[in-house]
């Protein structure tokens, strides 16, 4: 049965994807349940982008589930490699959105915001680009420009967003630092999943990876949601109309 096989997937990693899929709906449906009575703007943003967050990876990890992410490369070496495409077509446009949720918060301005995103989607299109390579220096060059990309997307967000963030009250102070730090620790892991991973030096295989995906998803999506949606912080403030 195709439908069986697909989704399996290459390596049983099926499962994954499908507990992927059910975690970032069961995420989207809770943040639309706790925002439908929302109805200061300001605060309403913040659930558009974040309930947009889950349901664009909610489509890509069904898609993935069902195969249709998934696509092989083969590389010079002979080596077939099997890769989730998807995955990219869903961070293009997720961590531009995590970004503007954390940068709206910190009330940074649209300037910074603006560089912060196109740096980020820089990012993920030479990690495309490295993903997709058949040359393996070529796929390990554009792997590091892709993490350097990172590292200036991250400090970016500690000094400049942060200098922002420190004008703001208490409560929102504390909800950035909760933000950022889930950010710096789970974006870290992401390029060396990619290199310990199928796409780079197959230390651990497809099933372990997109585990691996799995885990570091939710938690950079659905878990920053959660905490954002919760807080006070979001709520608007003297510029919101009575
Ligand atoms: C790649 C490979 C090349 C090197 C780097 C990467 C970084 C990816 C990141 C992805 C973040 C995704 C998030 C998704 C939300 O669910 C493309 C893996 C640096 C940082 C936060
Ligand atoms: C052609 C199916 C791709 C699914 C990717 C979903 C994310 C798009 C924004
Ligand atoms: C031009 C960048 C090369 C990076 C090589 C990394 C090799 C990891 C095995």
């Amino acid at each position: 049965q195709p439908l069986q096989a697909a989704s399996l997937g290459v390596e049983g990693e099926g499962i994954w994807l499908a507990l992927g899929t059910i975690g970032m709906l069961l995420g989207m449906v809770y943040f639309m349940a706790k925002g439908w009575d929302v109805q200061d703007p300001e605060e309403e943003e913040f659930y558009v982008i974040t309930i947009l967050i889950a349901g664009i990876a909610a489509a890509s990890y069904l898609s993935m589930f069902f195969g249709f992410g998934l696509t092989e490369v083969e590389l010079i070496n002979g080596r077939v490699i099997d890769v989730y495409w998807a995955r990219y077509a869903d961070w293009l446009f997720t961590t531009p959105l995590l970004l503007l949720d954390i940068g709206l918060l910190a009330g940074a301005s649209n300037r910074d915001l603006a560089s912060l995103i196109t740096i980020d989607a820089f990012m993920i299109v030479t990690g495309l680009a490295a993903t997709l390579m058949k040359v393996p220096v070529a796929r390990y060059a554009f792997w590091t420009i892709s993490t350097i990309a990172m590292l200036f997307v991250l400090y970016y967000l500690v000094v400049v967003v942060g200098e922002a963030a420190s004008d703001a009250d208490a409560d929102t102070q504390s909800t950035f630092n909760t933000l950022r730090n889930i950010i710096l620790i789970a974006w870290a892991v992401y390029p060396v999943a990619w290199l310990v991973g199928t796409e780079g030096l197959g230390l651990v295989g497809l099933y372990g990876e997109t585990l691996l995906f799995m885990i570091l998803d939710l938690a950079a999506k659905i878990g920053f949601g959660f905490i954002l949606l919760r807080s006070r912080a979001i709520v608007g403030g003297d510029s919101a109309p009575t």
